[in-house]
């Protein structure tokens, strides 16, 4: 029984660099030597496999790894007994139908009868089932894209993330199917010790995700504004107040989430505030 966390992540990618990445601002120092199997890390009990996306769910399943960095599409293709620890917010994109665009299209039902390219024929045969259609399912291995224009099938069924590829095999997206973002991924049967080392990532993740979704605020405000600036900054707990060297200022430094961000800009100028600088948190722990 080995004391390690095992995870497995994509090899090389798009969605290795951010897998890395992730750790990495966890804190984990990882050796990333090109061509390298498996690592382990120098200051955290976990252990990296780099694999082919699609031999990941497989590999948690079977325990060689504890958890595992995959897309939701190929969770959801490979369709293996898995637990769902987290989504990690990049590798976003659609699994979609799209048909040659110049081709009249009104609904679902127009795919009745036809053939559709795909490496996704799990996802695919559900939808369709779901949505009472009968079509043909060409399942290929890559490059479904070209498969309409050189007869293979009518319809595809893939990933999109910009459109441009679509676009420039001359195909529109007529459906789709599943929004997919990257997700971590563990085994159900988990040790006690891969837990609870499973555990201190998670909350490294968090204190990482929050910081990323609030931003540090210092401003200066006239003292006799004090209150009515004080209501409009959340704060963790409360804003702290500091005297300037002007007896009639104060600094006043709190956190605001990204998303309030403008429309709490707005109030605090209107309020008679001035200097306001917005820094990056790194992480946040509550
Ligand atoms: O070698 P390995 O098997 O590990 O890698 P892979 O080639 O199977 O996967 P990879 O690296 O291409 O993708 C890994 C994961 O990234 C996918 O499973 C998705 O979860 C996610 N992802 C996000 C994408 C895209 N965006 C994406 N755009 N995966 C693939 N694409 C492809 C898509 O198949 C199509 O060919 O990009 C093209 C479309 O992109 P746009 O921008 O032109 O629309
Ligand atoms: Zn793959």
């Amino acid at each position: 029984m080995t004391n390690k966390l095992k995870i497995a992540i994509q090899k090389s990618g798009r969605l290795s660099e951010n897998s890395l990445k992730l750790l990495k601002e966890c804190g984990i120092d990882i050796d990333n030597g090109l061509n390298k199997l498996k690592t382990e890390a120098s200051n955290f009990p976990i252990e990296v496999f780099f694999l082919r996306d699609d031999d990941i769910p497989q590999y948690v399943e079977d325990g060689v790894a504890d958890i595992g960095i995959v897309g939701e599409n190929v969770l959801l293709e490979k369709n293996k007994n898995l637990k769902l620890v987290d989504k990690l917010g990049f590798g976003k994109c659609r699994l979609s139908l799209a048909i040659p665009k110049e081709q009249n299209y009104k609904s679902i039902k127009d795919l009745n009868g036809k053939r559709i390219a795909t490496t996704y024929s799990i996802i695919l045969s559900k939808y369709l089932k779901a949505q009472k259609i009968k079509a043909e399912i060409h399942e290929i291995s890559g490059s479904v894209e070209i498969a309409p224009s050189i007869g293979l099938a009518d319809a595809i069924c893939d990933l999109v993330s910009s459109g441009s590829t679509l676009f420039t095999n001359g195909l529109k997206e007529v459906e789709v199917i599943l929004k997919s973002e990257a997700v971590l991924v563990a085994n159900k049967k988990l040790g006690k010790t891969q837990q609870s080392i499973l555990d201190k990532l998670l909350f490294r993740m968090n204190a990482v995700r929050k910081a990323k979704n609030t931003k540090y605020i210092l401003l200066n405000a006239p003292n006799n504004k004090l209150d009515a600036i004080c209501k409009i900054l959340p704060g963790m707990k409360s804003p702290t107040i500091l005297p300037l060297a002007d007896k009639d200022w104060s600094s006043v430094h709190s956190v605001v989430e990204e998303n309030q961000f403008w429309e709490i800009i707005e109030k605090l100028k209107a309020e008679g505030a001035q200097g306001i600088l917005v820094v990056p948190i790194e992480k946040m722990i509550l």
